[in-house]
């Protein structure tokens, strides 16, 4: 079994590159909760479907959503005066309607990911870190935001001052979560944030013990390649979690508890030596994935190193 933890856009990459190199049936993602929230009173888990769609090969060629959505309900409700900055697809709304009437009915999250995945034909299971709710809260100069109005309403354009997950503390592994890790053959820390997606699961208590138990057979790729990250505002979380420097050295440094072999970029090449002087085996290749193929092939270099 290959277990894969993972955010949303960067991560899914990784997930479907897992998927494309080695099929889906032995593949389990463990996956972020804390950007999910309310919209227009619907349970949203942006992460959640991110993966579900890359694996349905229904993603859109933006990394979220529904390929070949249309937007009409969000515009009606533009309309009315409804905030619509929160692009919810059409096609997508089915899937947080279905999401909210499910769980209204006694339905966990993680029953919901099941019943979605089954309907849209993936075979590989995804496992929301927690069955509780948990959610990321930015707080910047002008205030505290939900993740997805930090990232998304406002453009992450601001500094940020602190990062709260609330509900993390109290919160516990969903069902299957600390079973997937112990029973691993390979653990794949996706390229997503170290702080807002990666060190949010990792947050779940009893979840970084289990990881670090498997430090041998857990691999990181980073999701930074020289003094930026591959996507999204990754600098910007790190900031505001009190890191400094924005590198792959960094990275590794944030999971030399967790993981004992690390994927560095080529141009990253230097840091080699110092991720190895911090007791990790660091492995240089392309870890760009702009396609399908790229995807697969560092989804083949992954699991080679782990074999
Ligand atoms: N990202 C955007 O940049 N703009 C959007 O309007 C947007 C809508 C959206 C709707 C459903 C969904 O599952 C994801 C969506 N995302 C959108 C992506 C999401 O904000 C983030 O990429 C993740 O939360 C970070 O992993």
């Amino acid at each position: 079994m290959i277990v894969a933890l993972a955010g949303g856009t960067g991560g899914s990459k990784m997930v479907h590159g897992l998927a494309l190199a080695g099929g889906q049936a032995d593949l389990v993602g463990i996956i972020n909760t804390g950007d999910d929230g309310p919209f227009y009173g619907l349970l949203v888990c942006p992460d959640l479907d991110i993966n579900l769609y890359a694996l349905a090969g229904v993603v859109a060629d933006r990394g979220w959503g529904y390929a070949d959505d249309t937007f009409h309900c969000l515009e009606g409700l533009a309309t009315y005066g409804r905030d619509s900055w929160f692009g919810l697809g059409d096609r997508d709304l089915a899937t947080h309607i279905h999401r909210t009437l499910m769980v209204a009915d006694g339905a966990t999250v993680s029953e919901v990911m099941d019943d979605l995945r089954l309907r849209l034909g993936v075979e590989a299971r995804l496992h929301p870190m927690t069955d509780a709710p948990v959610r990321t809260i930015i707080t910047t100069p002008t205030g505290e935001k939900r993740f997805q109005e930090y990232l998304v309403r406002d453009g992450a354009r601001e500094d940020i001052d602190s990062i709260r997950i609330e509900g993390l503390a109290e919160s516990t592994p969903a069902p299957g979560v600390i079973d997937a890790i112990e029973g691993a053959a390979t653990i794949v820390i996706a390229p997503s944030s170290p702080i807002v997606s990666i060190g949010t699961i990792l947050g779940v208590p009893g979840v970084r013990d289990a990881v670090a138990a498997r430090r041998d057979r857990v691999i990181a790729v980073s999701p930074i390649i020289g003094n930026a990250p591959v996507e999204g505002p990754a600098h910007k979380f790190l900031r505001g979690a009190g890191y400094d420097e924005c590198s792959a050295l960094q990275m590794a440094r944030i999971y030399q508890d967790v993981c004992g072999t690390f994927v560095i970029h080529e141009s990253d090449a230097g840091d080699a030596p110092a991720i190895e002087a911090l007791g990790m085996r660091a492995v240089v290749t392309d870890i760009l994935m702009p396609d399908h193929a790229a995807r697969e092939r560092l989804a083949r270099v992954v699991l080679g190193a782990m074999a």
